[in-house]
């Protein structure tokens, strides 16, 4: 039995069994024929429209309790659970949109010529979930994936899978066949590579780090399966003196430290003008300093602890490695002192100044608590540094100048851009990354699309032959 910890103080809150190979196997299968031979395929897109808008009520109806598991399971804090189960109602709730709309289009291939695209599921989807927003993650992927037509196979992280044990509890309680979401529970390295490998399985969609990420790509490559991959970033957030500074300040401070940094859109990398370096800085050290850490289920915490112990430990050796190389340490770098918050795996909000761009500090994805400071003089300079990361997930340009912030954003190689703001997405836009934060969109109509093949159906109504191959002394030789 695996123990599910609460992170703020170590309790156990949940066993749960691990699964077998054998029974990872099993639910593939179970996938498959669901998808071959069960009564799902010939459910109408009316149909599993309704199933989806069931999900979506029955989420509401249970929203305080999920809401609840959410922050004991990953630390968070409730207000941030309770935003999270709402954008999972709304996702649910657009996908039973996209469902129902005819996406068949036809094409012109002149008289005689019946032409469509279709688009149709593509089968079975291993959906392999991270930790920080367990629930939200699992949305993105399920909604689409049923939408469109498929079978699943859910895989939510070993550190935190308890909402996602409920989803598709509700998710059946909503009247889904027998077959079509399958949940295994386990560590990634056991069962992972047996979803990811299996013959029986047409497309995966991954949420997790880089190195897993690559791992996935290689074991799904001899079966040439469709991937999604959504791997984080180092994510820069720019801004120029003429920003709106009380608005900048404060969503600097949000974007960085919000779930104790642990987003993959985080905005770790602050890129600020020079002449506003000072003041910006020093403010960010005032705030980040009043942070109020705590049980992410007491109102008052704004912000809950790292995940788990070997978690705190990535984040202290990129501190370590941050001071080693030069970087100026202003605030934290250290588990804070307060004795009620010793047994949790907290760690102070953590500025580093005087960052350059080749620090591993500034490089690698730290996913905690921790902002670094570049600073920049022109425009040009700005997007370079923005641009200088293997990354291209988010990042975000704060300035009055309207031509200025569009100038810098058209040129930002970042999946998503924000312009004056930190944070937001819409289940209604396309979300994921650029180079090496990973391939594929969720959200959106292409969040949808990656779990559809088109199929082009090409019809004759007045078939005759072509005669191609005929010769002088073929009886059906070409037509004169
Ligand atoms: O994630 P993993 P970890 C980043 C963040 C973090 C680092 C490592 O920087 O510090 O990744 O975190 C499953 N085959 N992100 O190790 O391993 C695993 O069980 C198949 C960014 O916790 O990527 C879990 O369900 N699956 C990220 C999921 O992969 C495997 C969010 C993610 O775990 C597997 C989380 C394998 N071989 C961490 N190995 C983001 N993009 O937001 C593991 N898994």
């Amino acid at each position: 039995m695996r123990e599910i910890i609460n992170p703020f103080n170590q309790a156990v809150i949940a066993k749960l069994a691990d699964a077998t190979p054998a029974e990872a196997r099993a639910a593939v299968r179970a996938a498959r024929v669901a998808f071959d031979s069960g009564e799902w395929p010939q459910w109408t897109p009316e149909e599993r429209a309704a199933l989806l808008t069931r999900v979506a009520d029955l989420l509401v109806h249970d929203r305080s309790d999920l809401a609840r598991w959410e922050t004991v399971d990953t630390g968070k804090t409730l207000a941030e659970s309770e935003i999270d189960v709402d954008d999972v109602v709304s996702v649910f709730r657009y996908y039973a949109g996209l469902a129902v709309r005819d996406h068949t289009r036809a094409v012109d291939a002149g008289p005689g010529v019946v032409s469509r695209v279709v688009y149709e599921p593509v089968g079975v989807c291993v959906l392999i979930t991270p930790w920080n927003y367990p629930l939200l993650q699992a949305s993105w992927k399920i909604a689409p994936a049923l939408a469109a037509g498929n079978t699943v196979v859910v895989k939510p992280s070993e550190v935190t899978p308890l909402t996602t044990v409920r989803l598709v509890e509700l998710i059946e309680r909503a009247g889904v066949p027998a077959g079509v979401v399958n949940l295994v529970l386990g560590a990634g390295p056991e069962v992972g590579p047996v979803l990811t490998s299996a013959p029986e399985v047409d497309l995966v969609s991954f949420t997790g780090g880089l190195a897993t990420g690559r791992a996935i790509m290689r074991s799904a490559a001899d079966t040439v399966k469709k991937i999604a991959l959504e791997l984080g970033g180092k994510n820069p957030n720019i801004v120029f003196p003429d920003a709106d500074f009380e608005a900048a300040v404060d969503h600097a401070l949000t974007g960085v430290f919000l779930h104790a940094g642990q987003v993959c859109s985080a905005g770790t990398r602050l890129i600020v003008h020079a002449d506003l370096h000072d003041e910006f800085v020093a403010e960010l050290v005032r705030r980040a300093e009043k942070i109020r850490l705590g049980n992410g289920l007491a109102p008052d915490s704004r912000s809950g602890p790292l995940v788990s112990a070997e978690h705190r430990a990535k984040v202290e050796r990129h501190v370590a490695a941050g001071i080693a190389e030069g970087a100026t340490l202003l605030t934290g770098g250290r588990r804070p002192d307060a004795p009620e918050l010793r047994a949790g795996f907290f760690y102070l909000p953590t500025i580093f100044d005087d960052c350059r761009r080749d620090m591993s500090i500034v490089r690698e994805e730290t996913f905690g608590p921790i902002l670094t400071v570049e600073t920049f003089t022109t425009e040009d300079e700005a997007v370079e540094l923005g641009n200088d990361t293997e990354y291209g997930l988010a990042g975000a340009v704060w300035t009055g100048d309207r031509a200025r912030a569009r100038r810098v954003a058209s040129r930002l190689r970042h999946g998503t851009v924000w312009i004056n703001d930190f944070g937001p997405y819409l289940p209604q836009a396309e979300w994921g990354g650029f180079k090496h934060s990973g391939t594929g969109r969720e959200l959106g109509p292409t969040g949808l699309a990656e779990y559809q093949e088109a199929k082009h159906i090409y019809e004759n109504t007045a078939p005759r032959p072509e005669n191609w191959f005929a010769t002088e002394d073929d009886p059906s030789g070409p037509e004169s």
